[in-house]
């Protein structure tokens, strides 16, 4: 007696009735009881395991695509291990690797890679667009050396015993904050600093001399002289502060040690690239 044709219709009466109680819906692939294939399960009604897809069957090896009972959490599993997540409040991906570009929206604060949680830039100011559309630092006077479309916060003739300073608000949770900026000292610094603060505290800050050897003409000969007036000048020094800050808003200014009578166009300093990251 040929069994097929009864086996197969064994197996469309199961997957009917499976299906209308909208539970243990499953295609075996090979007669006689082993599960291979694609298997659905869970759903509605009185089943309490979550509604997933099995490749493979429904066993331990197989990989499955599934949702929580609540269906809040949707994920790609692998011999029972969640491969990847996706929920309205975390998303777990494997070792991932982009290509193309890859943003994520400002009001994000928190981003974890291999459990370790990551900082997640707020505001990053490079001062190289139109000034009536830039970001609010007061005084705005922007400079640049050498090449005119990379400007920055002062420079030449503009900063001397300068205060600047921008106040960023409606910052998301967050429980600490780094922020980067780089600092250029031009022309004649003779021992004086430039400093980072935050909510009016220094948390960094940095002097410079233009020539600390005493072959004044040496410096002369022989240092970089990219601003301003001949005397070499430093340019690009990396600032960096981490503090704790669970405050909505934050206070950032730059100043320096310069005397007050100080003429801008024979020492001066600038600041370029002021990042705020978010953790
Ligand atoms: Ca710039
Ligand atoms: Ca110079």
């Amino acid at each position: 007696m040929d069994l097929w044709p009864s086996t197969f219709i064994l197996a469309l009466c199961i997957l009917f009735r499976s299906a209308s109680s909208q539970k243990n819906l499953r295609v075996a692939g090979v007669p006689g009881g082993a599960t291979y294939g694609i298997a659905l399960r869970g759903g509605y009604g009185a089943d309490d395991s979550a509604a997933a897809v099995s490749f493979g069957g429904a066993d331990a090896g197989a990989t499955a695509v599934a949702s929580d009972a609540r269906g809040a959490v949707m994920s790609v599993k692998r011999q029972g291990e969640a491969l990847i997540s996706f929920s309205g409040l975390d998303t777990v991906l494997p070792a991932t690797s982009i290509e193309g570009d890859f943003s994520l929206p400002s009001t994000l604060s928190q981003i974890s890679a291999g459990g370790v949680r990551q900082w997640s830039l707020w505001s990053l100011d490079t001062f190289d667009g139109d000034v009536a559309t830039s970001p609010p630092w007061t005084p705005n006077d922007r400079g640049f050396c050498g090449n005119p479309m990379d400007q920055f916060l002062g420079g030449h003739c503009r900063f001397g015993a300068t205060q600047a300073m921008r106040k960023y608000t409606a910052l998301p949770p967050h429980t600490r904050v780094r922020v980067r900026a780089r600092i250029h000292y031009i022309d004649k610094w003779e021992g004086d600093s430039v400093s980072l603060l935050v909510h009016g505290n220094p948390v960094w800050s940095q002097s410079h001399d233009w020539c600390p050897c005493f072959l004044k003409w040496m410096c002369e000969k022989y240092g970089l002289d990219t601003c301003g007036r001949n005397t070499p000048d430093r340019l690009s020094v990396k600032a960096e502060a981490i503090i704790a800050h669970s405050s909505d808003f934050l206070d950032l200014s730059f100043n320096s040690s310069l005397p007050f009578e100080t003429d801008p166009c024979y020492t001066s300093w600038g600041v370029d690239d002021v990042s705020v990251e978010l953790m």
